[in-house]
């Protein structure tokens, strides 16, 4: 589809979540509508000519239907290279229905560069790290969410087909737009024992029969037809392979987790964007956004995989606990334990395989659209249980009382724009039937009007994570004569942030080697040298061999002391080198 043409889609089919008079995309960005994928595409592209000489366009891979994935690299040149930073990797709408994970990346990126040079933290944290945004991982799931009719929950795929019904033919039977309304809405018809009624306080709304009162309605499931004749209604939609199934650490076959794909990386993205962060060590901490229920999730995202050494748990929880604060309403938690088990995640991934800080951010939660705030009878409605993201949103029928504070702000805020009413539809297996219920831009997304917040507030808990990459300095806080040629020499790494340089779990799985520190120089000799466990007591662990050559770690909020007795004199230069917190190197020279 030609943009123009996607472009007026979109107005169709979002109504005032499009701005009439929307126009080339320009920087800074806007956050009062949700851009298309093409759109995503300008904005990126905008970002890149507006701020050059701090970004840098890669294209990351393409998807099943050819669309290119951007990433757009944050990095001033000038304060030193990509890879000698502490970096952050952020992205999103790896499902392609939950569109506003790509807004809350699009926003980090334009609230990073906009505020570079005006706001001096900002300034500092561009200068001292590194930012690697992909806003949409799923392509071809966020424009078909845009273009094709859907519910809040459709699109989440990947586009690699799947025979999911196994009739031996391959996504033969989506939902139907049987009104062509752009939406796909509920099926519901007149039953004496269905187990609706109409609710007596709206008559748009249905509420469950107490046992034994007549029933009036049943309910069909999403609009659509049986379009292969099999006997069943939109049993084999797009796909579906679901890209947060997909990938190669702790991967299970479809039997066991459902969505996973052949074999792990199938998907040409999830492929593409494992080579793309494996070629990236940097990476410090991850966040990946999806929708919705208003959670900040770290793993492990399943119970076998054992709890998180404890000082990686201090760690997740100074930056979930903070995120909680940034994001009032939101929940930090486990993912297996206060949500579901998944297995071959991308953040699990992330966290196990690459040796970064997890996080997943579920946003938005349903009862935030609030137009009243239901106190009478037993105060402030409780917060609902835990989400439900996986089935695709939150069934309003076991809540009505939610459900009714909903329509209201419907009515009274979106102008009836996320409800549609039910009317009469001649269906082929069904005879006479209604259509009507929430449409596809409710329910997990909110309003464009309190878009804006959502995506401050999200990319606020992303900062403060940027912030507490490791920041490490390098003194030789001792060189002193010891008599026969010989000096000792000690030196000082300090971490003034949470995250150490190596997470706990990744020294417990030797997944990589630890950082280094070196000493060399002409005519120069290390003939001892260790780390200080106790500078009063003098306790050093000295290493046996190569002590020019020490490996360490240095802890968040922490230090490192290091003792060496050096033969020689003249320039000696102490080198430190770590894949997540850069290089230093200080001389001293020695009488
Ligand atoms: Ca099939
Ligand atoms: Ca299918
Ligand atoms: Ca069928
Ligand atoms: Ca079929
Ligand atoms: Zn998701």
């Amino acid at each position: 589809m030609k943009r123009s043409s996607a472009l007026i889609m979109a107005i169709l089919l979002c109504g005032l979540a499009l701005p009439g008079a929307a126009g080339p995309v320009r920087v800074p960005l806007s956050f009062d509508y949700y851009y298309t994928y093409d759109m995503v595409v300008e904005a990126l592209q905008a970002l890149h000519k507006a701020y050059p000489q701090l970004t840098r366009l890669d294209l990351v891979g393409k998807s099943e239907e050819g669309r290119p994935v951007y990433c757009l690299t944050v990095n001033n040149p000038k304060t030193g290279a990509e890879l000698d930073k502490p970096a952050i990797y952020v992205d999103g709408n790896i499902h392609g229905n939950e569109i506003q994970a790509g807004e809350v990346a699009l926003y980090l990126l334009d609230f990073l560069l906009g505020s570079y040079g005006r706001n001096p933290e900002i300034t500092r944290l561009v200068d001292t790290r590194c930012f690697y945004v992909i806003p949409v991982v799923n392509a071809d799931g966020r424009f078909h969410f845009f273009a094709d009719a859907n519910t809040p929950s459709d699109n989440r795929s990947l586009r690699i087909p799947r025979d999911d019904d196994r009739d031996g033919l391959v996504d033969e039977d989506f939902p139907d737009d049987l009104d062509k309304d752009g939406n796909i809405c509920q099926m519901r018809k007149r039953d004496p024992f269905g187990e609706y009624k109409t609710d007596p306080d709206d008559a748009r709304l249905m509420v469950r029969v107490k046992p034994g009162e007549k029933g009036e309605w049943t309910l069909l499931g999403d609009e659509g037809l049986d379009n292969d004749g099999d006997g069943r209604i939109n049993e084999d939609p797009e796909g579906y392979l679901d890209g947060n199934r997909n990938w190669g650490f702790d991967w299970m076959p479809e039997y066991v987790q459902s969505g996973a794909g052949d074999y792990p990386f199938s998907g040409a993205i999830t492929r593409a964007i494992a080579e793309f962060v494996g070629q990236r060590p940097n990476i410090c901490v991850g966040w990946t956004f999806h929708n919705n229920g208003g959670m900040f999730l770290r793993g492990p995202s399943s119970k076998a995989q054992g709890e998180y050494p404890r000082q990686d748990i201090a760690v997740y929880d100074y930056l979930g606990q903070q995120a909680e604060r940034i994001t009032p309403g939101y929940r930090y938690m486990i993912s297996w334990r206060d949500l579901y088990p998944t297995y071959g995640d991308s953040m699990e991934w992330l966290t196990m395989m690459h040796g970064a800080f997890g996080f997943v951010g579920e946003l938005f939660q349903t009862e935030a659209e609030r137009f009243v705030t239901l106190k009478e009878g037993g105060g402030e409605r409780k917060a609902k249980p835990a989400g439900d993201e996986e089935e695709g949103g939150y069934d309003f029928r076991e809540d009505p009382a939610l459900e009714k504070e909903r329509i209201k702000f419907n009515d009274n805020l979106a102008q009836g724009e996320l409800y549609k009413p039910w009317h009469e539809f001649d269906h082929p297996d069904y005879g006479k039937i209604e259509i009507g219920g929430w449409v596809k831009m409710s329910s997990r997304l909110p309003a464009p009007f309190m878009l804006k917040d959502l995506v401050h507030r999200n990319a606020s808990a992303v900062i403060f994570s940027a912030k507490n990459t490791p920041e490490v300095t390098l003194e030789i806080f001792e060189a002193k004569p010891m008599g026969n040629g010989l000096t000792r020499v000690r030196t000082r790494l300090a971490n003034a942030r949470a995250m150490p340089t190596m997470s706990f779990q990744s020294q417990k799985n030797n997944l990589y080697p630890k950082d280094t520190l070196t000493l060399g120089g002409q005519g120069i000799r290390v003939v001892a040298g260790g780390e200080i466990n106790d500078i009063y007591l003098h306790q050093v662990a000295f290493k046996e061999f190569r002590p020019e050559l020490q490996f360490l770690v240095v802890p968040g909020f922490g230090k490192v002391e290091h003792e060496f007795m050096v033969a020689g004199s003249g320039s000696l230069t102490v080198t430190y080198r770590s894949r997540h917190a850069g290089q230093l190197s200080r001389t001293v020279t020695l009488k």
